[in-house]
């Protein structure tokens, strides 16, 4: 897995974050170090496409990156003729994704798996996706990166294009009122101090992600799932500023 030194010289006119090539090629490694419980929320995805995927639906992957979550949904389904779609409008991120998805396959036919789920990857953005049929519905550190004021009509469109007894799943870096806002943040900080960034990295990274990556609460989240008709919505994991929502139609 190569190493993420993306932001470890000074960058005198640092350009805003963008998933580019140079990001693609340390991705697992740069989200690894920087998101506190992407580890354990991977698998968790698997666990929660397992407990509702349903037979002769879809499962959607929005903002797939490199296939982690996509995989993970994948691996989780035991529902009867399912499709696990990936999106993501990031060229350099879904030609990567799909040599992950095709070794997948690959391991899957060695160990005699002849009922793999299909996957279906598509180059593009997620709030103009014709959804249908969704059982199963991952944002994993998606949502925050679009623009806030088309949240609540992507979140609507996925209500209406899931089964009842669908799942969605958000995960998002989240912010706070007051002072759990700085206590929260600092132990983020902490967090990719200890695996390795130095504190130019943790600076730098942080000023090319100001205006494009754009947290909310994690009470305004819930109240725009309630809002687009979902009958439950909770917080089903936190480490730190880091949280991942599960929502029921
Ligand atoms: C994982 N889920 O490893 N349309 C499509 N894709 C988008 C859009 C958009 N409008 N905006 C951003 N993206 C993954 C991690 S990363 C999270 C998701 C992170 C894509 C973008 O190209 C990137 O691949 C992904 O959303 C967000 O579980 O880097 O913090």
């Amino acid at each position: 897995m190569s190493r993420d030194n993306i932001y470890a010289q000074n960058h005198p006119s640092l350009g805003a974050f963008a998933f580019d090539d140079a990001v693609a090629r340390v991705f697992p490694d740069m989200i690894k170090r920087s998101v506190p419980g992407y580890t354990t929320i991977i698998p968790m995805i698997g666990v929660i496409s397992e407990h509702y995927a349903q037979d002769n639906s879809q499962l959607y992957d929005l903002g797939c990156s490199l296939g982690a979550s996509l995989l993970a949904m994948r691996n989780g389904v035991k529902a009867k003729n399912c499709k696990v779609v990936g999106i993501d409008n990031a060229q350099a991120m879904l030609e990567r994704c799909q040599t992950y998805v095709d070794k997948d396959s690959d391991k899957a036919i060695e160990a005699g798996i002849s009922d793999n789920v299909p996957v279906e990857l598509h180059l593009g953005d997620i709030t103009r996706f014709p959804y249908v049929d969704a059982s199963v519905v991952t944002l994993n550190f998606t949502l925050q990166f679009i623009d806030p004021d088309k949240r609540q009509a992507l979140i609507q469109t996925l209500f209406d294009a899931m089964l009842p007894g669908g799942a969605l799943i958000l995960s998002e870096k989240i912010c706070f009122e007051g002072m759990e806002q700085t206590l929260q943040e600092q132990l983020h900080w902490d967090f990719k101090r200890a695996n390795g960034y130095s504190d130019l990295e943790v600076s730098q990274k942080r000023s090319a992600l100001e205006n494009v990556l754009l947290p909310e609460t994690a009470q305004a989240h819930i109240d725009r799932l309630k809002s687009a008709g979902f009958s439950q919505a909770s917080q089903w994991y936190q480490c730190f500023n880091f949280t991942s929502f599960i929502a029921i139609k």
